[in-house]
Protein backbone atom coordinates (compact mmCIF):
# COMPACT_ATOMS: atom_id res chain seq x y z
CA UNK A 1 0.00 0.00 0.00
CA UNK A 2 1.21 3.28 -0.88
CA UNK A 3 0.59 6.63 1.10
CA UNK A 4 0.28 9.86 -0.44
CA UNK A 5 0.12 13.40 0.93
CA UNK A 6 -1.72 15.78 -0.49
CA UNK A 7 -2.55 19.13 0.63
CA UNK A 8 -6.04 18.94 2.66
CA UNK A 9 -7.31 22.59 1.67
CA UNK A 10 -5.77 25.16 -0.33
CA UNK A 11 -4.89 26.15 -3.97
CA UNK A 12 -3.40 22.39 -5.24
CA UNK A 13 -6.37 20.32 -3.43
CA UNK A 14 -8.35 20.17 -6.33
CA UNK A 15 -6.38 19.68 -8.75
CA UNK A 16 -4.41 16.56 -6.51
CA UNK A 17 -7.55 15.07 -5.87
CA UNK A 18 -8.19 15.10 -9.85
CA UNK A 19 -5.63 13.84 -11.21
CA UNK A 20 -5.61 11.07 -8.86
CA UNK A 21 -9.06 10.03 -10.21
CA UNK A 22 -8.22 11.21 -13.39
CA UNK A 23 -5.56 8.06 -13.12
CA UNK A 24 -8.69 6.27 -12.62
CA UNK A 25 -8.14 5.93 -8.97
CA UNK A 26 -11.33 5.71 -6.85
CA UNK A 27 -11.59 6.61 -3.36
CA UNK A 28 -14.45 8.56 -1.26
CA UNK A 29 -13.43 11.81 0.22
CA UNK A 30 -15.43 13.95 2.31
CA UNK A 31 -13.35 17.33 4.13
CA UNK A 32 -13.31 16.34 7.63
CA UNK A 33 -11.27 13.22 6.84
CA UNK A 34 -7.98 12.82 7.46
CA UNK A 35 -7.62 9.96 5.31
CA UNK A 36 -9.10 8.10 2.73
CA UNK A 37 -8.18 4.53 1.30
CA UNK A 38 -8.32 3.83 -2.32
CA UNK A 39 -10.82 1.23 -3.85
CA UNK A 40 -9.50 0.11 -6.58
CA UNK A 41 -5.30 0.81 -5.92
CA UNK A 42 -3.72 0.13 -3.34
CA UNK A 43 -3.10 3.54 -2.18
CA UNK A 44 -3.74 5.69 1.17
CA UNK A 45 -4.45 9.05 0.66
CA UNK A 46 -3.41 11.78 3.89
CA UNK A 47 -4.71 15.21 4.09
CA UNK A 48 -2.04 17.40 5.41
CA UNK A 49 -0.99 21.42 5.10
CA UNK A 50 1.45 22.19 2.27
CA UNK A 51 4.01 23.40 4.90
CA UNK A 52 4.26 19.28 6.20
CA UNK A 53 4.18 17.25 3.35
CA UNK A 54 8.11 17.26 2.58
CA UNK A 55 9.49 16.29 5.89
CA UNK A 56 6.90 13.55 6.03
CA UNK A 57 7.79 12.01 2.95
CA UNK A 58 11.63 12.50 3.68
CA UNK A 59 10.29 10.63 6.91
CA UNK A 60 8.47 8.17 5.16
CA UNK A 61 5.37 8.80 7.51
CA UNK A 62 3.85 9.35 3.27
CA UNK A 63 5.84 7.77 0.49
CA UNK A 64 4.80 9.87 -2.29
CA UNK A 65 3.32 13.63 -1.63
CA UNK A 66 2.41 16.64 -4.21
CA UNK A 67 3.40 20.32 -3.12
CA UNK A 68 4.85 23.03 -4.56
CA UNK A 69 8.14 23.28 -5.45
CA UNK A 70 8.30 26.52 -3.72
CA UNK A 71 7.30 24.94 -0.53
CA UNK A 72 9.57 21.57 -1.25
CA UNK A 73 12.77 23.74 -2.12
CA UNK A 74 12.53 26.17 0.67
CA UNK A 75 12.51 23.08 3.06
CA UNK A 76 15.84 21.96 1.95
CA UNK A 77 14.37 18.67 -0.08
CA UNK A 78 14.79 19.34 -3.97
CA UNK A 79 16.07 16.19 -3.65
CA UNK A 80 12.55 14.60 -3.17
CA UNK A 81 11.30 15.79 -6.68
CA UNK A 82 9.78 12.44 -8.96
CA UNK A 83 8.28 14.55 -12.04
CA UNK A 84 6.70 18.00 -12.18
CA UNK A 85 2.89 18.12 -12.82
CA UNK A 86 1.94 21.05 -14.62
CA UNK A 87 -0.54 22.57 -12.65
CA UNK A 88 -0.13 25.17 -9.74
CA UNK A 89 2.39 27.14 -11.84
CA UNK A 90 3.47 30.39 -9.99
CA UNK A 91 6.32 32.45 -9.64
CA UNK A 92 8.29 33.74 -6.58
CA UNK A 93 9.44 37.19 -7.50
CA UNK A 94 10.82 40.29 -6.17
CA UNK A 95 8.87 43.52 -5.61
CA UNK A 96 9.24 46.97 -4.83
CA UNK A 97 6.99 50.12 -4.09
CA UNK A 98 6.09 51.24 -7.49
CA UNK A 99 7.41 54.87 -7.12
CA UNK A 100 10.46 52.97 -5.59
CA UNK A 101 13.38 53.77 -7.85
CA UNK A 102 15.30 50.10 -9.12
CA UNK A 103 17.84 49.37 -11.73
CA UNK A 104 19.00 45.91 -10.61
CA UNK A 105 19.06 43.96 -7.63
CA UNK A 106 22.34 45.01 -6.34
CA UNK A 107 20.14 48.18 -5.35
CA UNK A 108 18.62 46.20 -2.62
CA UNK A 109 22.33 45.67 -0.97
CA UNK A 110 21.33 47.16 2.61
CA UNK A 111 17.76 47.10 2.15
CA UNK A 112 15.15 44.93 4.50
CA UNK A 113 13.41 42.54 2.73
CA UNK A 114 10.22 40.81 3.82
CA UNK A 115 9.73 36.94 2.81
CA UNK A 116 8.04 33.78 3.58
CA UNK A 117 11.31 31.81 1.27
CA UNK A 118 14.20 32.85 3.34
CA UNK A 119 16.22 30.09 1.93
CA UNK A 120 15.62 30.62 -1.68
CA UNK A 121 15.99 34.46 -1.48
CA UNK A 122 18.81 34.36 0.58
CA UNK A 123 20.58 31.85 -2.53
CA UNK A 124 19.65 33.69 -5.07
CA UNK A 125 21.04 36.84 -2.92
CA UNK A 126 24.13 35.21 -2.31
CA UNK A 127 24.86 34.09 -5.93
CA UNK A 128 24.53 37.38 -6.96
CA UNK A 129 26.94 39.04 -4.24
CA UNK A 130 23.85 40.96 -2.65
CA UNK A 131 23.69 41.52 1.37
CA UNK A 132 20.62 42.27 2.27
CA UNK A 133 18.21 41.96 5.43
CA UNK A 134 15.70 39.23 5.46
CA UNK A 135 12.53 39.45 7.51
CA UNK A 136 10.88 35.99 7.68
CA UNK A 137 6.90 36.62 8.13
CA UNK A 138 4.05 33.83 7.60
CA UNK A 139 1.61 35.86 5.65
CA UNK A 140 0.53 38.91 4.46
CA UNK A 141 3.66 39.35 3.11
CA UNK A 142 2.58 42.08 0.74
CA UNK A 143 1.96 44.44 3.19
CA UNK A 144 4.92 44.68 4.62
CA UNK A 145 6.03 47.66 3.04
CA UNK A 146 3.28 50.12 3.55
CA UNK A 147 3.95 49.17 7.61
CA UNK A 148 7.28 50.39 7.03
CA UNK A 149 8.43 46.87 7.94
CA UNK A 150 10.47 46.49 4.82
CA UNK A 151 12.27 48.71 1.15
CA UNK A 152 11.36 45.15 -1.06
CA UNK A 153 9.45 41.60 -0.67
CA UNK A 154 9.80 38.42 -1.63
CA UNK A 155 6.51 36.38 -2.59
CA UNK A 156 4.86 34.10 -4.93
CA UNK A 157 3.08 35.91 -7.52
CA UNK A 158 0.90 34.37 -10.27
CA UNK A 159 -1.79 36.79 -11.52
CA UNK A 160 0.21 39.51 -10.26
CA UNK A 161 -2.77 41.44 -8.92
CA UNK A 162 -2.47 41.34 -5.37
CA UNK A 163 1.20 43.32 -6.17
CA UNK A 164 -0.70 45.81 -8.12
CA UNK A 165 -3.59 45.96 -5.28
CA UNK A 166 -0.73 46.54 -2.61
CA UNK A 167 1.04 49.41 -4.55
CA UNK A 168 4.32 46.87 -5.54
CA UNK A 169 6.34 46.62 -9.01
CA UNK A 170 7.42 43.16 -9.55
CA UNK A 171 11.35 43.53 -10.69
CA UNK A 172 13.06 40.14 -11.01
CA UNK A 173 11.92 36.13 -10.60
CA UNK A 174 13.46 34.73 -8.15
CA UNK A 175 11.78 31.38 -9.19
CA UNK A 176 9.46 29.60 -10.92
CA UNK A 177 7.73 26.83 -9.43
CA UNK A 178 4.62 24.31 -10.19
CA UNK A 179 3.32 21.17 -8.19
CA UNK A 180 5.34 18.47 -8.37
CA UNK A 181 5.38 14.83 -7.29
CA UNK A 182 7.82 13.60 -4.91
CA UNK A 183 9.12 10.47 -3.45
CA UNK A 184 10.76 9.23 0.00
CA UNK A 185 14.36 7.90 -1.22
CA UNK A 186 14.22 4.19 0.70
CA UNK A 187 11.14 2.94 -1.05
CA UNK A 188 10.66 -1.20 -0.98
CA UNK A 189 11.14 -2.71 -4.37
CA UNK A 190 6.96 -3.08 -4.16
CA UNK A 191 6.01 0.32 -3.35
CA UNK A 192 8.73 1.37 -6.74
CA UNK A 193 6.74 -0.82 -8.35
CA UNK A 194 2.99 0.25 -7.55
CA UNK A 195 5.08 4.00 -7.70
CA UNK A 196 6.18 3.21 -11.79
CA UNK A 197 2.77 2.13 -12.02
CA UNK A 198 0.98 5.34 -10.46
CA UNK A 199 3.67 7.78 -12.81
CA UNK A 200 2.95 5.34 -16.04
CA UNK A 201 -1.18 6.42 -15.38
CA UNK A 202 -0.39 10.35 -14.13
CA UNK A 203 2.03 10.36 -17.75
CA UNK A 204 -1.14 9.29 -19.67
CA UNK A 205 -3.29 12.04 -18.05
CA UNK A 206 -1.03 14.68 -19.08
CA UNK A 207 -0.34 13.55 -22.75
CA UNK A 208 -4.22 13.13 -23.11
CA UNK A 209 -4.61 16.99 -21.26
CA UNK A 210 -2.35 18.45 -24.12
O1 LIG B 1 -2.97 25.68 4.61
P1 LIG B 1 -1.74 25.31 3.88
O2 LIG B 1 -0.47 25.61 4.61
O3 LIG B 1 -1.81 23.88 3.37
O4 LIG B 1 -1.75 26.20 2.53
P2 LIG B 1 -1.01 27.58 2.18
O5 LIG B 1 -1.93 28.69 2.53
O6 LIG B 1 0.38 27.59 2.69
O7 LIG B 1 -0.85 27.44 0.60
P3 LIG B 1 -1.82 27.85 -0.61
O8 LIG B 1 -2.98 26.89 -0.67
O9 LIG B 1 -2.12 29.31 -0.62
O10 LIG B 1 -0.83 27.58 -1.83
C1 LIG B 1 -0.34 26.30 -2.10
C2 LIG B 1 0.65 26.38 -3.26
O11 LIG B 1 0.00 26.88 -4.42
C3 LIG B 1 1.81 27.34 -3.08
O12 LIG B 1 2.86 26.80 -2.28
C4 LIG B 1 2.26 27.56 -4.53
O13 LIG B 1 3.08 26.48 -4.95
C5 LIG B 1 0.95 27.47 -5.31
N1 LIG B 1 0.42 28.78 -5.76
C6 LIG B 1 0.04 29.07 -7.03
C7 LIG B 1 0.21 29.89 -5.02
C8 LIG B 1 -0.31 30.86 -5.87
N2 LIG B 1 -0.41 30.33 -7.12
C9 LIG B 1 -0.63 32.19 -5.35
N3 LIG B 1 -1.08 33.04 -6.11
N4 LIG B 1 0.41 30.16 -3.71
C10 LIG B 1 0.07 31.36 -3.22
N5 LIG B 1 -0.42 32.39 -3.98
C11 LIG B 1 -0.74 33.65 -3.24
C12 LIG B 1 0.49 34.52 -3.00
O14 LIG B 1 1.09 34.17 -1.77
C13 LIG B 1 -0.07 35.92 -2.96
O15 LIG B 1 -0.57 36.26 -1.70
O16 LIG B 1 -1.63 34.45 -3.98
C14 LIG B 1 -1.23 35.83 -3.92
C15 LIG B 1 -0.77 36.30 -5.27
O17 LIG B 1 -1.66 35.92 -6.27
P4 LIG B 1 -1.92 36.92 -7.52
O18 LIG B 1 -2.74 36.09 -8.48
O19 LIG B 1 -2.64 38.10 -7.00
O20 LIG B 1 -0.56 37.25 -8.12
ZN1 LIG C 1 1.24 26.25 3.76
Amino acid sequence: MLRLAIQKSGRLSEDSLNLIRECGISFLSSSYKLKTEATNFPLEILYLRDDDIPGYVQDGVADLGIVGQNVLVEAGLPQLEIEGLGFSKCRLSLAVPRAAGYDSVADLSGKNIATSYPRILGSYLQERGVTANLHTISGSVEIAPSIGLAEAICDIVSSGSTLLGNGLREVETVFRSEAVLIANQQLSAEKKELLEQLQFRMQAVRRARR
